[in-house]
C-alpha cells in the first residue's frame, strides 16, 4: 500500500522534473538583434532592422517607411545612442578593426512612392558573437541621401535612428 503511493507520487512529479531540465538544456537558438528605428527631428521615419546570426554571416532585414522615395544609405553607427534631436549622437559609423575602408557594408535602401522599404541581405563585417565585429549596443542609421561622402567627420542628413539591441 505505501509503495504503491510512492510510486504514484513519482509518477507526478516526474513530468515537471523532466520538464524543468529540459527547459534549461533547450539550445538558444541561433542569435537575434533587433534595433527599432525612431525618426529624428522633422520627419516621420520608422522602422525595424532584424538581425540573425549564421554560422559564417549576418542576416539583416531592414523594413523602413516614411521615407523620401528613392535610395538612401543604411549603416551601422558606433554608438548605441539616438538620444540626439538629429541622431548625431550616433557617432561615426562603425568600423571593425583590420577594415580599412569602410565601403558599403550595407546596400542602399531604396524606397517606393509610398516611402516603404524593405531590404534582405547577408553581411559579413558585423555579428552578434562576441568578436570585434559586435554591433550589439551599436546603432542602425538610415540618411536623407544615398550615399555618403567618405570623409569619416561627415555627418549628413539622419533620419532615423535605432539602437541594436539582443533579441
Ligand atoms: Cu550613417
Amino acid at each position: 500500500m505505501v509503495k504503491k503511493f510512492i510510486l504514484v507520487g513519482t509518477l507526478l512529479i516526474t513530468p515537471l522534473v523532466l520538464g524543468a531540465c529540459m527547459a534549461g538544456i533547450v539550445p538558444a537558438g541561433p542569435e537575434r538583434a533587433e534595433a527599432l528605428l525612431d525618426s529624428t527631428a522633422g520627419n516621420s521615419v520608422s522602422g525595424k532592422v532584424s538581425m540573425t546570426q549564421t554560422s559564417k554571416r549576418l542576416r539583416v532585414v531592414a523594413e523602413v517607411s516614411g521615407l523620401p522615395p528613392g535610395a538612401h544609405a543604411i549603416r551601422i553607427h558606433e554608438k548605441g545612442d539616438c538620444s540626439a534631436p538629429d541622431a548625431s549622437s550616433a557617432g561615426d559609423y562603425f568600423r571593425p578593426p583590420g577594415v580599412p575602408d569602410r565601403s558599403d557594408d550595407l546596400p542602399q535602401l531604396v524606397a517606393n512612392r509610398k516611402g516603404l522599404a524593405k531590404l534582405v541581405v547577408y553581411i559579413d563585417r558585423a555579428a552578434l558573437l562576441e568578436s570585434e565585429m559586435n554591433i550589439i549596443g551599436r546603432s542602425v542609421v538610415v540618411h536623407g541621401f544615398t550615399a555618403e561622402p567618405r570623409n569619416p567627420q561627415a555627418s549628413g542628413t539622419r533620419l532615423a535612428c535605432g539602437v541594436i539591441v539582443k533579441k
